[in-house]
């Protein structure tokens, strides 16, 4: 398998950590197994546990006011692809990629594939992107995209997703996700209703075009670009709209697309229980779509939704397979570190949410003590399952301290000299 950091740097490094990590892990183990836990079925559940990348995050986002490129971005989808492989040989825990079109558009997919394979790498969903204009395009997307009042422009949003699945199957995806920027910007722009139909109406053909083992997975988000109304404002409109297209359409959540405060956590819940989860997109936020890293600011709000997906894998929920996704903006960090970080961050959400006692919670509810049931849930959440994690990420072959062995590689150094950046390349800024 092709590799982006040097095993033996990552050998190196843990061989250094190694007996203080064993003992940390045995002490847990003691006091996991003093709660009738086996901490050795916790590490297996964690080191399956995986979460793509998205592709767009692996170079520095921005606002609309500005952007401030780090160095050594990734040029292109090979570029980021490499970036990827380092995340993952390092974390243990992003063995996929999630691809925009046309920001990732190639002229030779089995190349881009082949590449990948070589990294161990697989791809999934692919987004679209109708959000923006591509040079030279005829019809333009200012006023709507799926939902445009104007004919053309919505037939071309439509191509635009059908030629994003053709592209996916090339590349052995399962998914399309929907997110587009319509919406209006003063009260009376746009007819509601009208507009929903015509969105609709794009997103039945687009549905007609899903190979047989594919899903759409529709986006929900409050706002920006459009300021008053949003055609998929809210999971209410983005249930709606997948119940009306088929059973291959499901809604997406990402967390940074609700009003502060939303309890995201019972919407996941509702997802589930009408099999209308097709899967997240994580970030933090404190005002809006910050895209701020996963588990930040707001871990509790995280582990809380983990506890819902945790919780329908116990009850054996049919047709529950979510796809975990990052979807951040990395605006002054070095965005592999903050997607190694937050990689982990979803993961030892996912860890303290296996260690609930179902039953024990179950019988709490039934109850009615209010107490004791969020104890058992604020009990998990409080201890520190970083041995747990770390072990995994030993037992794989990657690294103990991930941060540590990426700074020291020297990767993003190195592909300063590699990439050096044109000084005319408009980044997007957008995430
Ligand atoms: C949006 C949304 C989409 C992503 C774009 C770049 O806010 O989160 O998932 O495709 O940003
Ligand atoms: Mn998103
Ligand atoms: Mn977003």
């Amino acid at each position: 398998m092709l590799r982006r950091i040097d095993e033996a740097l990552i050998n190196r490094a843990n061989q250094s950590l190694l007996n203080e990590l064993e003992a940390d892990y045995a002490a847990l183990g003691d006091k996991l197994a003093r709660q009738n836990i086996d901490i050795e079925a916790i590490t297996r559940s964690a080191a399956d546990f995986q979460i793509a990348v998205p592709s767009w995050g692996t170079g520095t986002g921005g606002t609309r006011f500005a952007r401030f490129p780090g160095t050594g971005e990734p040029r292109n989808i090979f570029e980021k692809l490499e970036d990827c492989a380092v995340i993952n040989e390092l974390s243990g825990c992003t063995d996929s990629v999630s691809p925009h079109f046309p920001w990732d558009k190639v002229d030779d997919f089995s190349e881009l594939k082949q590449t990948a394979d070589e990294y161990g790498i697989k791809w999934v969903s692919v987004n679209s992107n109708t959000f923006q204009d591509q040079p030279g395009q005829e019809h333009s997307y200012k006023y709507g995209s799926l939902s445009n009042t104007s004919k053309e422009a919505r037939e071309l949003a439509i191509q635009h997703n059908l030629d994003c699945i053709g592209y996916g199957q090339q590349l052995g995806a399962k998914s399309l996700t929907v997110w587009v920027g319509d919406g209006s910007n003063h009260p009376g722009q746009q007819h509601f209703q009208r507009a929903f139909e015509r969105y609709l109406a794009s997103m039945e053909q687009i549905y007609k075009g899903l190979p047989d083992d594919w899903e759409m997975h529709i986006e929900h988000k409050m706002f920006e670009p459009a300021f008053y109304s949003t055609i998929i404002q809210d999971w209410g409109s983005n249930i709606l709209a997948a119940m009306q297209l088929g059973p291959k359409c499901k809604s997406l959540v990402d967390l940074g697309h609700h009003a502060p405060n939303t309890n995201i956590e019972m919407i996941v819940s509702r997802l589930i229980q009408f099999k209308k989860l097709g899967g997240f997109h994580f970030n933090d936020s404190k005002y809006g779509d910050d895209d701020l890293d996963s588990g930040s600011l707001h871990p509790y709000q995280q582990f809380l939704i983990f506890n819902e997906l945790v919780d329908a894998e116990y009850r054996k929920e049919q047709d529950f397979n979510p796809a975990y996704m990052l979807d951040q903006s990395h605006n002054v960090t070095d965005p592999a570190e903050s997607l190694i970080n937050s990689a982990i961050e979803v993961q030892r959400s996912f860890v303290k949410a296996l260690l609930v006692n179902r039953e024990a919670l179950y019988g709490y509810q039934e109850d009615n003590d209010a107490l004791m049931a969020s104890l058992e849930l604020k009990n998990a959440f409080n201890l520190d399952v970083s041995p747990i994690l770390a072990m995994a990420r030993y037992r794989k072959g990657a690294a103990i301290n991930p941060l540590a062995v990426y700074r020291s590689s020297g990767y993003r150094s190195k592909m300063a000299e590699l990439r050096p950046r044109d000084p005319n390349a408009t980044g997007s800024g957008i995430v």
